[in-house]
């Protein structure tokens, strides 16, 4: 089944014609109401008539992360306040986050696409979706919500966390789907068998999963362990959150990207160069409908590889691959984005440290692990009680990084130079999960 048959098996002609119409009107909107894009259309000299073709796009320049800090919060907003009906925002940091706003359509067409995905992924209307991604500033929730009323499912407004309260609800409920992250996925597995819940057995056959990284040998115990098929979606906060690619249950490989809303291309993350569809690299989206927060070659740093060959699903959008990484060093710590220039800043800011530390990331059972390893400095022994003053130390330290990051860290101080030193770009994150 196909959610929006018209739409989504566009041959390829039509969409690339669709998808220019589309694109020269939002280079358009940018230009003349996002200050941010006028300056960089001009510097980069390049204005939108300069569209004539869906390859004129690359003579645009990118727009990155740092750009939506700087414009911070509102400042990339392309419609009016008065307009816009929901905020989000990208999760992990309380200082300076991305925030992204949708006006009435923008809402619309982010549910019309999540109901493509659930479609994609084998469910109609009948089905009961318990959905536990987090509501919140997180598109997650909200987002899947939103798709799986429109599709007019059952939805389960779960949310994340409180796990037996969940395992008692997918007994009692008996919902047919779950939208949650994959490693969540595995602790309710986990938590379920101690419960001595038979999690085969209860009614669901779909797990659509996503919002951070995961493998095929996931997969395989995923399912295994819950008695289901599952399925992999991608999306970011700010391309629209979920649902901008997903996979189809026919082949369960690569998911399509809703190419009439967004276009994508694959560059070499190093030179920002264009790379032909097919290679790994990083990709980049434009978004070609949104109204509230338009974005122009939007860097992911997410590497992935284009599938530009047919699917037999029947649909003609570009599929992309899992994603491999990032090019940047953003660590996803039980789903919050975690950067190492974070975590610095806040050993920066306490007395007694030395510079010199290591983030080591790592998964034990079903749960992502960081452990903060810092040089402290001799003088703080000066005033006596070393194993009291160290104990207190890494307390504090605990303390900053839950405060400042939102996540739980076990911290470890080490002599001084006990930590490797690098003698060009230094090393400072080792992620041992094995995904
Ligand atoms: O994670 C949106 C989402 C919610 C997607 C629910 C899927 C399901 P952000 O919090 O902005 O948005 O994080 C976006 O998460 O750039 C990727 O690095 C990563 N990511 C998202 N989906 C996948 C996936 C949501 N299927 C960032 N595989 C992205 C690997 C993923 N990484």
């Amino acid at each position: 089944m196909i959610y929006n048959e018209e739409f989504e098996t566009l041959p390829r002609e039509a969409l690339e014609a669709l998808q220019l119409k589309r694109l020269k009107q939002v280079v358009q909107r940018v230009y003349h109401t996002v200050g941010f894009y006028r300056k960089a259309f001009d510097a980069a000299g390049v204005q939108p008539d300069d569209i004539k073709s869906l390859g004129d796009l690359k003579k645009f320049p990118f727009t990155t992360k740092q750009d939506l800090r700087d414009n911070y919060p509102f400042g990339m907003f392309a419609a009016p306040m008065s307009s816009i009906v929901r905020l989000h925002a990208s999760s992990g940091t309380t200082g300076r986050s991305t925030v992204v706003g949708y006006t009435k359509r923008d809402i619309d067409t982010w549910s019309e696409l999540m109901a493509r995905c659930f479609v994609a992924a084998g469910l109609t209307k009948n089905d009961m979706i318990h959905n536990a991604y987090g509501y919140g500033l997180f598109t997650g929730g909200l987002g899947a919500h939103y798709g799986a009323e429109k599709l007019g499912a059952s939805v389960i407004p779960i949310s994340g966390g409180n796990t037996k309260r969940q395992i008692m609800i997918l007994q009692d409920f008996g919902p047919t789907a779950i939208c949650c992250t994959p490693s969540y996925a595995l602790n309710l597995a986990e938590q379920g068998k101690a419960m001595g819940v038979d999690m085969k057995s209860l009614k669901l056959r779909i797990g659509i999963f996503g919002a951070e990284p995961w493998s095929e040998a996931m997969r395989t115990e995923i399912e295994a362990l819950l008695g289901l098929k599952a399925l992999n979606i991608y999306g970011l906060s700010e391309i629209m959150g979920p649902g901008v690619a997903m996979e189809c249950i026919e082949e369960r490989h690569g998911m399509h990207i809703g190419e009439d809303h967004f276009l994508v291309e694959t560059i070499d993350p190093a030179t920002g160069e264009a790379l032909p569809p097919g290679s790994e690299g990083e990709l980049v989206f434009t978004t070609i409908t949104k109204e509230a927060f338009p974005l122009i070659r939007y860097r992911t740093r997410d590497i992935s590889r284009l599938i530009p060959e047919p699917c037999r699903c029947g649909r003609t959008h570009y599929r992309m691959d899992r994603v491999m990484g990032r090019s940047d060093d953003m660590l996803i710590i039980r789903g919050v984005n975690v950067f190492p220039s974070q975590i610095e800043a806040v050993l920066v800011g306490v007395e007694g440290l030395e510079p010199h530390y290591q983030i080591i990331v790592d998964r034990i059972g079903n749960l992502d692990t960081l452990e903060v390893q810092v040089e402290v400095s001799e003088k703080l022994f000066e005033n006596g009680d070393e194993v009291k003053v160290l104990q207190n130390k890494e307390r504090q330290i605990v303390k900053d990084i839950k405060d400042y990051l939102g996540v739980s860290a076990k911290v470890k101080l080490v002599e001084p130079r006990s930590l490797q030193r690098s003698e060009g770009k230094a090393t400072r994150v080792q992620d041992k999960r094995k995904l």
